[in-house]
C-alpha cells in the first residue's frame, strides 16, 4: 500500500489518531486530522506532532475534508452511523479502522482476541506465553496501545498479540488475523449500537476474512459464540469447561486438556495463581492460540501457572474486622459481574455508574441467592434499583466513599464487600482506574 503524497483525513485525535497521524506523515502521505475538540484541548497533541506537517481541522468536521479524502482513518471512539462518514462512505470514499490499516502493514502471524470480557486478560497470557518460549511478540491494540505503533517503530516481531474491540472492526476490510478467538458475548455498549444484534455481527466481523488456513479458537459453552461457528471459513478449534473434545482444548477433573491432530498435552490447574472459573476460559483460549502457532506444552505451562490477575478484576484489596474487600472496577457490564457473584458468597455489592443501555434482570438470580446488601451509585443507581431492588436490601450512596462506609457499617464478618459496577465509570470518574483507586483509598482508610 502507497501512501505517499496521498490525501489522508485522520477522524478522532486520542492515541489512536495521534499514531496514525505519525505513521501516515512518516510515510509521506498529506494528512488532515480532524476532531470534535478544539485547539486548546488539543495543545498537547498539537505540540507532539509539531513538525509533522500536518493539517490541523478542529473544534469541528469539515464536510469537505471528508470528500476530498483518498482514505478516511476512523478512531475507535467515532461512531460508525457518524452523518459525515456515511456521507463519504455513500460517495465512494474508503474508510479504514486503524487495525484494518496497521495489519496491512504486518506480516508476522496476527493472533486477535476478542468477546465481551476477559479480552485484556487473555491477550495479556498469550503474549507472555509466546515470550516464554522465545517468540519476539508485539502485544497491542485495544488494550492500550494502537497496533500501528508497531509499524511505525519498525520493530521486528514473530508474534503479533492484539485485543480487539467491536470498534475497531466497524470499519475492516482485509484484516484477517492468523488466529482469532472469541471468549463470549453478553450485551455491552448498547449507547453506541442499535441493537443488541448489531453489536453481536460488529464482533463476528473478526472471521470475516479467514480462510481455511486459519483458526478460530470459540467458546463451545457461549451459545452466541458456539452458533457462530457453522458459518465461518477458519478452522474451528474450539474450548469448552463442559464438553470433552477429541479437537480442541478443555478442562477436566483439574486438568486442561489439549488436543490436536492427535497430538495431546495436559496441565494440571491445580497450582494455577489466577483464580476464578471465567479465568479458565481465558487461559484456555491462550493457550489454544499459543500451542497451534509453535508454542512447546512445557515452558507454555510454567507460564501460565504463574500469571497472577491483573489490576482492577477481581483483585483484593485487603481484610477489616473479617470482611473481605474486594475491587473489580473493570467489570463494566452484567456478564462480568455474573462471574464476579459467581466466585464469592454473603456479599455486599457495589454497582452503578454510567447506564450502558443494557437489562440489568440477568443479575437477578445471583443478586438473590448472594447479595446481602447491595449499594447503588451514579447515573445508572435509579434503573438497577427498579430492576433489582426487590431482591435485597438496597441502598444509595452518593460517592464512592460513602458506599465504602455504608458498606463497612453494615457487612458482617465472614461477608465480602465488592466493587464491581456493571457500568462504565464516565459519570463520576475520569476511567475505571480512577474509580478504582478511589474505592482503595477508601477501604485503606477504614
Ligand atoms: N471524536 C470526534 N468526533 C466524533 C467522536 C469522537 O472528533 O464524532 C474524537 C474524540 O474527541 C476523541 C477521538 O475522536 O479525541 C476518539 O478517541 P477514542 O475514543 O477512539 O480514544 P483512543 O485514545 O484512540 O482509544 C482507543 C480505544 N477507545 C475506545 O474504543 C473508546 C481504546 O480502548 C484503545 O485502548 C485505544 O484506542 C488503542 O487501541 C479503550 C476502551 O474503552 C480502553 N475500549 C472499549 C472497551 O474496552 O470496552 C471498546
Ligand atoms: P476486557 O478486556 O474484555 O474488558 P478484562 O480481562 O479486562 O476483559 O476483564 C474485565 C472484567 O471481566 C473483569 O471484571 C474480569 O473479572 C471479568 N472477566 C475476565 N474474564 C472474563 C470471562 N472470560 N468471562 C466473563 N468475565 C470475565
Amino acid at each position: 500500500m502507497n501512501l505517499k503524497n496521498k490525501n489522508i483525513l485522520v477522524m478522532g485525535l486520542a492515541r489512536t489518531g495521534v499514531a496514525c497521524c505519525r505513521f501516515l506523515a512518516n510515510q509521506g502521505a498529506q494528512v488532515t486530522a480532524t476532531d470534535m475538540r478544539d485547539e486548546a484541548a488539543l495543545a498537547g497533541v498539537i505540540a507532539e506532532l509539531d513538525g509533522a506537517g500536518i493539517r490541523w481541522v478542529l473544534g469541528r468536521h469539515d464536510e469537505a475534508d471528508f470528500m476530498a479524502a483518498e482514505l478516511i482513518v476512523v478512531s475507535p471512539g467515532v461512531p460508525m452511523d457518524h452523518p459525515l462518514l456515511q456521507l463519504a462512505k455513500g460517495a465512494g470514499r474508503e474508510i479504514v479502522s486503524e487495525i484494518e490499516l496497521a495489519a496491512r502493514f504486518i506480516t508476522a502471524p496476527l493472533i486477535a482476541i476478542t468477546g465481551t470480557n476477559g479480552k485484556t486478560t487473555t491477550t495479556t497470557i498469550c503474549g507472555e506465553i509466546f515470550r516464554a518460549n522465545g517468540f519476539a511478540t508485539y502485544v497491542g491494540g485495544n488494550i492500550g496501545e494502537p497496533l500501528i505503533e508497531l509499524v511505525t517503530s519498525g520493530q521486528e516481531a514473530e508474534r503479533v498479540v492484539v485485543e480487539i474491540s467491536s470498534f475497531q472492526l466497524e470499519w475492516i476490510s482485509s484484516f484477517r488475523p492468523k488466529v482469532a478467538a472469541l471468549l463470549n458475548i453478553s450485551e455491552d455498549h448498547l449507547d453506541r449500537y442499535v441493537s443488541y444484534q448489531d453489536y453481536i455481527d460488529a464482533k463476528l466481523r473478526i472471521f470475516e476474512k479467514q480462510t481455511a488456513e486459519d483458526f478460530a479458537i470459540l467458546n463451545m459453552d457461549d451459545p452466541l459464540v458456539r452458533d457462530a461457528a457453522p458459518g465461518l471459513q477458519a478452522r474451528i478449534f474450539p474450548f469448552s469447561r463442559s464438553y470433552e473434545l477429541d479437537e480442541g482444548i478443555f478442562c477436566r477433573d483439574g486438568e486442561i486438556v489439549y488436543r490436536h491432530e492427535g497430538l495431546e498435552a495436559r496441565f494440571s490447574t491445580a497450582d494455577f495463581r489466577l483464580k476464578g472459573v471465567h479465568n479458565l476460559e481465558n487461559i484456555m483460549a491462550a493457550l489454544a492460540a499459543a500451542l497451534l502457532l509453535g508454542c512447546r506444552p512445557a515452558e507454555s505451562f510454567a507460564c501460565v501457572r504463574d500469571f497472577e490477575a491483573l489490576h482492577h478484576r477481581m483483585e483484593f484489596v485487603r481484610e477489616v474486622a473479617g470482611v473481605g474487600y474486594y475491587e473489580d472496577s473493570k467489570a463494566t457490564n452484567v456478564g462480568s459481574v455474573v462471574k464476579a457473584l459467581e466466585s464469592f458468597a454473603d456479599i455486599t455489592l457495589i454497582a452503578g455508574g454510567k447506564d450502558k443501555g443494557g437489562a440489568y434482570a440477568p443479575l437477578a438470580p445471583l443478586v438473590k441467592e448472594r447479595v446481602r446488601h447491595l449499594i447503588l451509585i451514579g447515573e445508572a443507581a435509579r434503573r438497577m434499583a427498579a430492576e433489582l431492588g426487590s431482591l435485597t436490601d438496597t441502598r444509595f450512596a452518593g460517592s464512592m466513599e460513602e458506599a465504602v462506609q455504608l458498606a463497612a457499617g453494615i457487612t458482617a464478618a465472614g461477608g465480602t464487600v465488592l466493587m464491581s459496577p456493571a457500568c462504565s465509570s464516565f459519570d463520576m470518574f475520569r476511567d475505571y482506574e480512577e474509580r478504582a483507586q478511589r474505592f482503595i483509598a477508601a477501604v485503606m482508610s477504614l
